[in-house]
């Protein structure tokens, strides 16, 4: 058998001073949708992802931590990587730029430039803040620092440069000759704009950061972020043994459009100084904002994904991701459109029509399904349709239109609806003639189920995989060659498998409210749980984890001090558009006027709680729920299996604000 051509991916190398957030997730799930539909389409493929450890952050992140750097990283590289996994999107090569491997690669590469005269020693001289040890980018003499406010100073250090400005015409020849490696066309112009107007050599060294890779010889000099980092790319498949892996040059690095200009002027000028293969392509996404703005954890509007997961799934959430945004173009979230989407396309769409055709193939031909026999026009028509969708199907997801790759599907199961809805196979009866009109209607939506399943499994793999057990198909649909995929391969005659509900159709505002509080414990982990607003759970995709204390374990005096309670008495009560079981309170806790949002709404009328004095939790980190802002908890009781909220208070006259020890 020949060997299988091969295809390395990358994305970015993320920052281990946070978690990862939907952001993070949209690259790595993109990363993952091409890997499935490259290793569908014969290629032996390789992803890498990891951690970014270096640099004054984190150094500052574990000194917060009150944990040697090293314990930091491994714990926070940990976490990634734990994650990915549990979200299906493990890495084939997980990359940490504190590994070994990493360390003689970065190395060997200075080496590389060094020899071939493209690395001078110079002296750097930019605005210092002597507070945080730490160079001020971009900042001029007379600037605060930006992180803590301070006065920076003037300052002149050692630095090894880089002489990116021999790359410009290098550079510009390459993109001329390779005008596809710069995607999307618009960040193209761009970089060739920006390297047009001339490029600055750069410092790609420290002596005043501490917590980096060594320059061998030249200590205290540390290697600088993006020497670093980008060369985490190569370290993962080899490094200068590259070619016994065979994975070097990199088909593809998947950015965001933040760091689109590391990834094409910094990247190929470092590897044509060391005389190394350039990557073949870059490719920046947009954005996804929250609120209009980009996420941050300060601001509160992150959205996290192991949430979105234990409720709808990671498939609903890797279909969200795509479906909504076109890949390049900035796009915002909100789990409205998250759960509009979920109902809509996966519940009331391929979800139903997998479900309805596999009940009618169960009734009217005890589970088997049916050959097709003799067609009518109607029937070669939706074939027709479905073959040409393959082709589309195909060029969109080589062109990296995902979302046009999924609305082409989606058109195909909307005509296999369409042509349920006009056959009416349900009214058929059981004479022969009848009996083999239902058979040619079921074959046909059955693999035109098959076709769409097929086409589908690079971005729903766990529900490919289900449906491809309902219908009873040999082997798994992961290893079916999409270069052979076409109309009429449809096993026939085999049993379908167990019938089971892919998508079940959630109520909108109770999955966002559920979700919401999952992401409020994961962000607050100290917090006591929310008075939830509890959901049935029969309607619950995912298992929600909300993860508390186990009834028996103890805590000590310590920690029961870390919440502040108080009295509290309601201002003003009203109800929330859109989330049935919220009321938007304002409440006197005696220093403050605290806005609270409870979950309260189906068991107290506002009006009825004005004035009436309830026990608050005042210390808890500020949170959204529905997009409105709570800062506090009401604190009740939960009564009966439904968890019923019934407010504590005082029998007693008590002052607001007095504090519940
Ligand atoms: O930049 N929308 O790491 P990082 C879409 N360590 N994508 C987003 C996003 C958002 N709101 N937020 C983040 C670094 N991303 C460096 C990279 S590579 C050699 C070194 C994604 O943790 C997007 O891919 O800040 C972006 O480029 C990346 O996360 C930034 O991750």
């Amino acid at each position: 058998m020949p060997a299988r051509p091969k295809f390395y991916l990358t994305t970015p190398i993320y920052y281990t001073n946070g978690l990862p957030h939907i952001g993070h997730t949209y690259t790595t799930v993109v990363a993952d949708v091409i890997r499935r539909y490259k290793r569908m389409r014969g290629y032996e493929v390789a992803m890498t992802t990891g951690t970014d450890e270096h640099g004054i952050n984190v150094e500052r992140a574990a000194k917060n931590a009150g944990i040697p750097e090293s314990e930091f990283v491994a714990k926070m590289a940990d976490a990634w990587r734990a994650l990915w996994d549990e979200l299906g999107l493990p890495a084939d090569e997980f990359i940490r730029t504190t590994d070994l491997r990493h360390v003689r690669t970065v190395q060997w590469l200075f080496k590389l430039c060094r020899e071939n005269g493209y690395v001078y020693k110079g002296h750097y001289t930019g605005q210092y803040c002597i507070y945080d040890n730490a160079f001020v980018n971009d900042a001029k003499p007379g600037d605060n620092c930006p992180d803590c406010g301070r006065p920076t100073e003037t300052l002149t250090e050692e630095n090894y440069f880089f002489k990116l400005s021999a790359f410009q015409k290098p550079l510009l020849d390459f993109y001329k000759k390779n005008p596809e490696f710069i995607q999307p066309e618009t960040r193209k112009n761009e970089i060739v704009s920006f390297v047009e107007g001339g490029l600055k050599d750069l410092s790609i060294t420290r002596t005043t950061v501490r917590w980096g890779i060594p320059v061998p010889g030249e200590e205290p000099h540390v290697f600088y972020v993006w020497f670093d980092a980008l060369t985490a790319y190569l370290s993962a498949v080899g490094g200068p043994d590259y070619e016994k892996r065979g994975f070097w040059p990199a088909d593809l690095h998947l950015v965001g459009k933040d760091i689109i200009r590391f990834h094409s002027v910094y990247w190929p000028a470092f590897l044509m100084a060391a005389m190394l293969p350039l990557p073949k392509q870059v490719w920046a996404h947009g954005w996804f904002l929250m609120d209009a703005s980009k996420m941050s954890k300060s601001k509160g509007n992150v959205v996290l994904p192991r949430p979105i997961a234990n409720m709808l799934g990671m498939d609903a959430l890797r279909y969200f991701l795509l479906r909504e945004v076109v890949f390049g173009q900035d796009g915002n979230f909100s789990y409205d459109a998250l759960v509009t989407r979920y109902n809509s396309d996966l519940a009331n769409g391929l979800g139903n029509l997998a479900s309805r055709t596999a009940a009618m193939i169960e009734k009217n031909f005890v589970g088997k399904i049916p050959k097709a026999g003799k067609l009518q026009p109607q029937d070669e028509a939706l074939a027709c349709e479905t073959q040409a969708a393959i082709g589309d199907v195909l060029d969109y997801f080589d062109k990296m239109n995902f979302t046009r790759a999924l609305e082409s599907l989606w058109v195909v199961i909307a005509a296999a609806d369409k042509y349920l809805t006009t056959e009416k196979p349900w009214s058929l009866g059981d004479s022969e003639a009848d009996t083999q009109r239902k058979a040619a209607v079921l074959a046909t939506t059955a693999e035109l189920l098959r076709i769409v399943t097929v086409l589908a499994y690079p971005v729903l793999p766990d529900t490919a995989a289900k449906i491809w057990t309902l219908l009873g198909q040999p082997g798994s649909v992961s290893a079916v060659e999409l270069e052979g995929l076409r109309w009429g391969q449809l096993a026939s005659g085999v049993s379908l498998g167990k019938p089971q509900t892919l998508f079940p159709r959630l109520e909108k505002s109770e999955a966002i409210e559920r979700i919401e509080s999952m992401a409020n414990e994961e962000l607050n982990p100290t917090a006591p749980p929310a008075p939830a607003p509890a959901v049935a759970s029969s309607t619950t995709a995912g298992a929600a984890a909300a993860t508390s204390l186990a009834a028996s374990e103890k805590i000590g005096i310590e920690d029961f001090a870390k919440v502040e309670m108080r009295v509290g008495q309601i201002k003003t009560a009203e109800r929330i558009v859109g989330a049935d079981k919220l009321l938007k309170l304002t409440v006197d806790i005696g220093t403050e006027i605290r806005q609270i949002c409870a979950g309260i709404a189906q068991y107290y009328e506002p009006d009825s709680l004005i004035g009436r004095k309830v026990a608050v939790v005042t210390n808890l980190a500020p949170r959204k729920l529905r997009g409105v802002e709570s800062n506090g908890m009401i604190i009740a009781a939960s009564v009966g299996p439904e968890g019923r909220p019934v407010l504590a208070g005082f029998p007693e006259d008590v002052e607001v604000g007095a504090r519940l020890k």
